[in-house]
């Protein structure tokens, strides 16, 4: 059986005889041009690729000489070609009798030939091969929350990949899969080590260590980098401080990445999480983000590399609004970090809830590059056990207008650098990858690992074409199944959201961020329990962020704040994001807000029956031990739903004092 670890690299042989017939007369030969690692590895891909789809061997030759009826791999920095292109974009087109792939680098045509092998893969006529392709985003990239002992904070499939103890001298070959993975979906860096970040890495034997896996995911075209801990100077150094304007501080950092530059040529950049959660930072020496950011940067001028500097803050203050602390401390620092920053925002407010509105920092830095942190991993999404394709969550922030320069003022647009002029743009996601032997746990969570990397590359694709995709690649290509397949993904996060936080609630989560404790009080901080987000009371329900509450809606663009200043007029699903609403207050569904809240749970919890009947539909056309593993997790999510919504409509029903509905009541 097939145990997911190929992923959506599985070339399964093509059946319609015909059309491999037709695709394999204009793939004789593939000539490459030049050679170079990233330029082996494309060929090499491509081989096995046309390999397992048309199940023949195509020889690779040097040049094409005369011959006609092949694939050509072509580097031109510059010409007619590429003149239209940025450096890692692609072209493909039929000239003179062969499909050449064409890129001003050797990175650029390696993501050509991974587009070429999922149009075949997608069995798309020839004559629509012809594909003009260019990265929307710079850096697009994992970040891993892997410490060195081998654990994953927020990892749901085992243990980390990184065989730290075993580095630099054993190589496991997973490293180099995981690599063809990112590389096929054009993710081209990697943040190997958690944010909370262990000062050890970066010692002398850990940059080793590093070093092997940058020698192992070089030739994909990917980069490596890592979390700092703000307090290595004193850690590791040995120093008194770690003050970013102590000079002996900004030497050891100096010396440092100099050191790092040594052991790592192309080494990435830093990521950074600075004063949150605990975490060391320049407030502790009463400095400023701007401060700490800008040590790097300037440790980084001669050097390649990036500072990536999270915005991922807030204090424990019972009395503030969590949702308005990261725009509160970011925003005044807007055109004061060095050249080499980018400030890394999540896409929420909050913390990757399930529906956030977007972050109001978006469009509010226009000097500052921002990237988007979004969360593969699904640490509020139900682990490995619930399934939530991700993509609509994505696209929902991406295509969300901020409005702050006239209508049209996308995330995306943001993000990409064409709304203010970045150079730097970055999308990052939180992996959802282990050591389990299918990479994710959930075997349909691979399709958020693929979906982040497509939107990476490309935020104008749909949620619908990246599933599709998905599924032909990895699952099954019977259409029937695909279709079937496709509308449980695109519903999923919706059917999520019911049961486990409908209507703008959020975190009603105690310390694994697992069980719903709706009613959790007890916590080491006051903006960890569940009421300071939820505020359920005999009133009502919901978070006042109007004018009358926190006011944190102030922090977007007017035309932003228009949409939900009203609960009259807010749509529902980010009515209590932003309003204490009565429990018996009519809404715009014509129910009350009891009633409606319980319709959401109820009607979410079933509809995970329905997944489980669409999953036992398909079960001829997908491999059977992938179909029992998935079968057996949607068990396990319905029993989970009914307890999330057990655990919501019971504690809300003792402040709302009302009956269940009758079309939800058991029958007696
Ligand atoms: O989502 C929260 C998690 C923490 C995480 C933090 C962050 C890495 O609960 O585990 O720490 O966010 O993003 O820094």
């Amino acid at each position: 059986g097939d145990d997911g670890y190929q992923l959506w690299l599985k070339y399964d042989r093509i059946s319609n005889a015909s059309l491999r017939t037709s695709y394999t007369r204009s793939m004789q030969f593939i000539a490459t041009e030049g050679s170079s690692p990233i330029l082996n590895t494309a060929t090499d891909e491509l081989r096995q690729g046309l390999k397992g789809l048309l199940g023949q061997s195509i020889p690779s030759v040097k040049a094409s000489g005369n011959r006609t009826g092949g694939i050509l791999l072509r580097v031109t920095p510059m010409g007619a070609d590429v003149k239209d292109l940025t450096p890692e974009g692609y072209r493909i087109v039929k000239r003179q009798d062969n499909l050449q792939i064409i890129s001003q680098t050797d990175a650029g045509v390696l993501y050509g030939v991974f587009a070429l092998l999922r149009q075949l893969q997608m069995n798309r006529p020839l004559d629509s091969l012809a594909v003009v392709s260019r990265p929307k985003v710079k850096f697009r990239m994992l970040n891993h929350w892997d410490n060195p002992n081998a654990t994953i904070e927020r990892g749901y499939a085992g243990e980390s990949m990184w065989k730290w103890y075993e580095l630099p001298e054993t190589i496991s070959p997973r490293y180099r899969d995981y690599a063809r993975a990112n590389a096929s979906i054009g993710i081209n860096g990697t943040v190997l080590n958690n944010v909370n970040a262990s000062p050890r890495l970066l010692t002398g034997e850990y940059l080793k260590k590093v070093a092997a896996l940058a020698d192992v995911l070089r030739p994909y075209g990917i980069k490596v980098y890592l979390s700092v801990n703000f307090a290595a100077p004193k850690i590791l150094g040995g120093l008194k401080t770690s003050d970013p304007l102590d000079p002996q501080v900004r030497q050891w950092w100096f010396n440092k990445v100099k050191e790092i530059y040594q052991t790592i040529p192309d080494f990435g950049g830093f990521l950074v999480k600075a004063n949150s959660e605990g975490e060391p930072g320049p407030q502790d020496y009463d400095r400023t983000h701007a401060d700490g950011a800008n040590m790097l940067d300037e440790a980084m001028k001669t050097y390649p590399g990036v500072v990536i500097w999270r915005a991922f803050v807030y204090k424990a203050d019972p009395n503030a609004d969590r949702f308005k602390a990261a725009f509160e401390e970011f925003v005044p620092f807007d055109g004061k970090f060095g050249s080499k920053v980018i400030v890394q925002v999540k896409n929420g407010p909050i913390d990757f809830q399930p529906r956030e509105p977007f972050s109001p920092i978006f469009g509010r830095m226009p000097r500052t590059p921002l990237g988007m942190e979004f969360q593969l991993t699904q640490e509020y999404l139900g682990f490995a056990t619930h399934l939530v394709y991700e993509a609509p969550l994505f696209k929902e922030c991406l295509d969300a207008d901020t409005y702050v320069s006239g209508k049209g003022s996308t995330v995306a647009k943001v993000i990409d650098g064409s709304l203010h002029g970045y150079e730097r743009t970055l999308m990052a996601g939180v992996a959802n990858t282990g050591s389990d032997r299918n990479w994710t746990g959930h075997p349909l969570a691979q399709a958020n690992w693929y979906a982040f990397g497509r939107l990476a590359w490309d935020h104008s694709l749909t949620s619908e074409q990246i599933a599709e995709e998905w599924i032909r690649m990895s699952l099954t290509r019977e259409p029937k199944a695909v279709r079937r397949i496709r509308h449980m993904l695109l519903r999923s996060r919706d059917i999520y959201v019911n049961y486990n936080a409908p209507m703008g609630l959020s975190r009603p989560w105690a310390g694994v961020h697992f069980a719903p404790e709706p009613w959790q009080n007890k916590s080491p901080r006051p903006d960890w329990t569940a009421v300071y987000y939820h505020r359920a009371d005999s009133i009502g329900l919901g978070f006042n962020r109007t004018a009358t509450g926190s006011n944190a809606l102030s922090q977007y663009h007017p035309e932003v704040q228009k949409g939900w200043a009203d609960a009259e007029t807010c749509p529902l699903p980010y009515l209590l994001w932003f309003h204490h609403v009565p429990w018996d207050k009519p809404l715009s569904s014509g129910r009350n807000l009891w009633d409606e809240l319980c319709t959401h749970f109820y009607t979410g919890a079933d509809s995970v029956q329905w997944l489980q009947r669409e999953w036992a539909q398909v079960k001829p056309a997908v491999d059977p031990v992938l179909h029992a593993d998935v079968a057996g997790r949607l068990r396990t999510q319905y029993e989970e739903a009914i307890w999330w919504r057990d655990a919501w409509v019971l504690y809300l029903q003792e402040y709302a004092q009302r009956p269940i509905p009758a079309p939800f009541q058991k029958p007696k």
